[in-house]
C-alpha cells in the first residue's frame, strides 16, 4: 500500500491552511525575541542631517558593515524600509505563527503568497490586512523572490541554515576572491559572529522533530547519496527543551517563515545586539532610500522617504552621508543602482550594473512515502541536513521540514542547483519601475538536476513525486527563489572590495555583490565576504 500524497493518504487528516515553512525557519537564544529587542526605540535620522557613514539595510552585509565600522569609531546611520520588529503584538509575541498568518506576516500584500501554495490542489492561500509585514514576496516576470524586511533583513525569516561551501567549489563561488583567507579568517570569524552551531547527532537519532530527516537520511543513503548534517543558527540547547517541554515552544511550534520568537539566533541576537551595544550606531525602520547621489559639497546626498504601517510616505527627508554602503540585499541594491544610473543620479556607475543575478539554482519539490515511511506530526521547522550530489548531478538538496501538526507521509524539499543562468536587471522608464528579463524555463536546469537525486531515490524506493503542493498536478515549484544572489558584482560592478566603480565613497557589502550561486545556502558567504571587504575599507579608506 502506498501513501502517494494524492490518493493513498486520507486527505482528511492534512490541515489544510497551514504555512508552508519550507526554507526558512527562526529560532532564538535562551532569550525572546522580544526580551532581546527590549531597548528602547533610539532616534531615528533627522532631515538635513549630516552622517559620516549611511548604512542601507540592515541584513547580513550591512550589519558587519555597521558594526566593524563602529567597533573602529565611526557613527554609524542604518536606513532599513521594515520595521523595528521589537514590540509584541496583542498576542504577546512579535511574531506569528506559519499555521496561522496574520498582518505580521507579508509586505504590503492582502492574500498571503505561500511558498507551499496548495495541499492536494486545493489553494491554501489567505486573506490578510495590508501591512508592512516582515516577508516580501516580491514579483518579477517568471520569478517571485522572496526576501525579509525589517531591522535583521532575511534573518528574521530564513531558515538559519548556516553551511560555509566547501573549500573545493569555492573558486567558481568568488573567483578574484583569495581561498585561503576566506576559509582561515573570514569564513571561522562570520560563523563566530552569528553564532553559528551543529544539532547533536545522537539526539537527532531519537527525537520525534527529526523523524523527517532520518526519512531523508534512509532514503538518500539508500540511493548513495552522501547525507550531510548542516549547521544552523538555532540554539540547538533551547531546542531540546523545547522537545522535553521545559521550554516556550518555537521550531516545534511552526515558528520559522513569519519570525522565530524564542530559538533562532537572528542577526537582532547576534550582530545586531553587538552594534546597539557599541552606542555608535543609530538604526531607522521604516525609512526607504529612494536616491543617492553626489552632493555638491562633496559626499552623497540621499533622500529617505519615511514610511508608515500602509506603507504610505509620511515624510521625504534629505540627508548628506560622507560614505554610503548599499547593504539592501541583491534585489534591494541591485535595484536602487539601476535605477540611479538610468536616471543620472549616478551615471558613471559602469556597464556591470544589474548584470550577473542568479536565484542560487533554487527549486522545490515533495515526494510521496509508503504508508510504513511515516515522517513524524511533529516536525523542527529548523532543517538540519541534506543529500549532496553537487559533484556528480549539480545539486544540493536541503531535507525540509513540513509542519502540519499531522502525518503527511511526505517528504519535502528545498534543492539548490549549479543552474547557469543569469537575469539582469533594467531600469523600465514607462513603468517608472525596474524590471527583471528572468524567465521561468531558465529553471529546467534545475529541476534536470534535481532529478538526478530524487528520480533514483523514487525509482529505489518505488516512491512518486507529489504532484499537489504547489497547484494541481505540478511537481516543480520552478517559480521561486530564496537565495537573489548577484545584481552588482565583485571585481565587475566594482573593485575587488566593493568600491563601486565611478563614485569614490559608496560601496556595495551584500549579496549583490555574489555572481549568482553559492552551491549551499547563501548568508554564511555574504557574511565573510562583507567582513574581509569591510576590513580592507577600513584599514585603506577611512
Ligand atoms: P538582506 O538580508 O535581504 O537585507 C537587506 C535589507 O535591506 C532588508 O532588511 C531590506 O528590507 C532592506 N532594504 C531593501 N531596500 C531598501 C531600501 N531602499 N531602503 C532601506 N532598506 C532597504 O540582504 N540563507 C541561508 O544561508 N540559509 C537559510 O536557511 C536561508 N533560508 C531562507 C529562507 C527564506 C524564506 C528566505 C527569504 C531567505 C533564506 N535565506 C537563507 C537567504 C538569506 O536570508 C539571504 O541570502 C540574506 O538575508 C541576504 O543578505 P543580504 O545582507 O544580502
Amino acid at each position: 500500500m502506498r501513501g502517494n500524497g494524492s490518493g493513498g493518504v486520507s486527505r482528511r487528516r492534512f490541515i489544510v491552511g497551514t504555512g508552508s515553512i519550507l526554507g526558512a525557519v527562526t529560532l532564538s537564544a535562551r532569550v525572546s525575541a522580544a526580551q532581546a529587542a527590549a531597548t528602547p526605540a533610539a532616534a531615528v535620522i533627522d532631515n538635513g542631517a549630516h552622517v559620516p557613514v549611511l548604512v542601507i539595510g540592515t541584513g547580513y552585509g550591512g550589519s558587519v558593515a555597521a558594526l566593524r565600522l563602529a567597533q573602529a569609531g565611526v557613527n554609524v546611520q542604518m536606513v532599513e524600509m521594515g520595521m523595528a520588529w521589537d514590540t509584541p503584538g496583542s498576542d504577546g509575541k512579535i511574531f506569528c505563527n506559519t499555521t496561522s498568518p496574520d498582518n505580521r506576516s507579508y509586505w504590503l500584500r492582502t492574500k498571503t503568497k505561500q511558498p507551499l501554495s496548495n495541499f492536494f490542489g486545493i489553494p491554501i492561500d489567505k486573506s490578510i490586512p495590508r501591512y508592512t509585514g516582515i516577508l516580501d514576496a516580491e514579483d518579477f516576470s517568471g520569478i517571485t523572490v522572496y526576501q525579509g524586511r525589517g531591522v535583521g533583513g532575511g534573518s528574521l525569516v530564513n531558515g538559519g541554515m548556516a553551511v560555509t561551501p566547501k573549500r573545493e567549489n569555492f573558486g567558481a563561488i568568488l573567483p578574484s576572491v583569495n581561498a585561503d583567507e576566506m576559509y582561515n579568517t573570514y569564513y571561522p570569524r562570520a560563523n563566530a559572529g552569528l553564532g553559528v552551531g551543529m544539532i547533536d547527532p545522537a539526539w537527532f537519532d531519537t527525537t520525534d522533530c527529526y523523524q523527517y530527516a532520518r526519512v531523508g537520511r534512509k532514503q538518500a543513503q539508500r540511493s548513495g547519496f552522501p547525507f550531510v548534517f548542516v549547521p544552523d543558527v538555532y540554539d540547538w540547547d533551547y531546542m531540546k527543551q523545547e522537545a522535553a517541554g521545559t521550554a516556550t515552544k518555537s521550531a516545534l511550534a511552526g515558528e520559522i517563515l513569519y519570525g522565530n520568537n524564542y530559538g533562532k539566533k537572528s542577526l537582532q541576537k547576534t550582530y545586531i545586539a553587538q552594534i546597539k551595544a557599541t552606542g555608535k550606531v543609530t538604526i531607522s525602520p521604516l525609512h526607504k532610500v529612494t536616491s543617492v547621489s553626489p552632493a555638491s559639497g562633496g559626499g552623497y546626498t540621499v533622500l529617505i522617504d519615511q514610511i508608515n504601517t500602509n506603507g504610505d510616505t509620511t515624510v521625504t527627508k534629505t540627508v548628506t552621508a560622507d560614505k554610503v554602503f548599499f547593504a539592501a540585499g541583491s534585489v534591494g541594491t541591485s535595484k536602487l543602482l539601476t535605477k540611479l544610473k538610468a536616471t543620472g543620479a549616478l551615471p558613471n556607475l559602469n556597464s556591470e550594473i544589474g548584470k550577473g543575478w542568479g536565484d542560487n539554482g533554487n527549486v522545490m519539490c515533495g515526494r510521496a512515502n509508503h504508508i510504513w515511511d511515516p515522517t513524524g506530526s511533529l516536525q523542527a521547522t529548523i532543517p538540519c541536513g541534506g543529500i549532496d550530489n553537487w559533484a556528480a548531478g549539480g545539486a544540493f538538496a536541503e531535507v525540509a521540514p513540513l509542519p502540519t501538526g499531522i502525518e503527511t507521509f511526505a517528504s519535502f524539499y528545498l534543492s539548490i542547483t549549479k543552474n547557469p543562468n543569469r537575469g539582469t536587471f533594467t531600469w523600465n522608464a514607462g513603468a517608472n519601475r525596474v524590471d527583471l528579463d528572468w524567465q521561468t524555463a531558465w529553471k529546467q536546469p534545475s529541476i534536470d538536476m534535481a532529478k538526478t537525486i530524487f528520480d533514483k531515490i523514487n525509482a529505489k524506493e518505488g516512491t512518486i513525486y507529489r504532484t499537489d503542493l504547489f497547484g494541481v498536478y505540478k511537481i516543480w515549484n520552478d517559480t521561486l527563489t530564496y537565495h537573489p544572489l548577484g545584481g552588482a558584482v565583485l571585481n565587475k560592478a566594482t573593485d575587488n572590495y566593493g568600491r563601486l566603480h565611478g563614485y569614490s565613497g559608496l560601496y556595495v557589502i551584500d549579496g549583490a555583490l555574489i555572481p549568482g550561486n553559492t552551491s549551499v545556502n547563501p548568508f554564511v558567504t555574504i557574511t565573510a565576504l562583507a567582513e574581509r571587504n569591510i576590513e580592507k575599507i577600513i584599514a585603506t579608506d577611512l
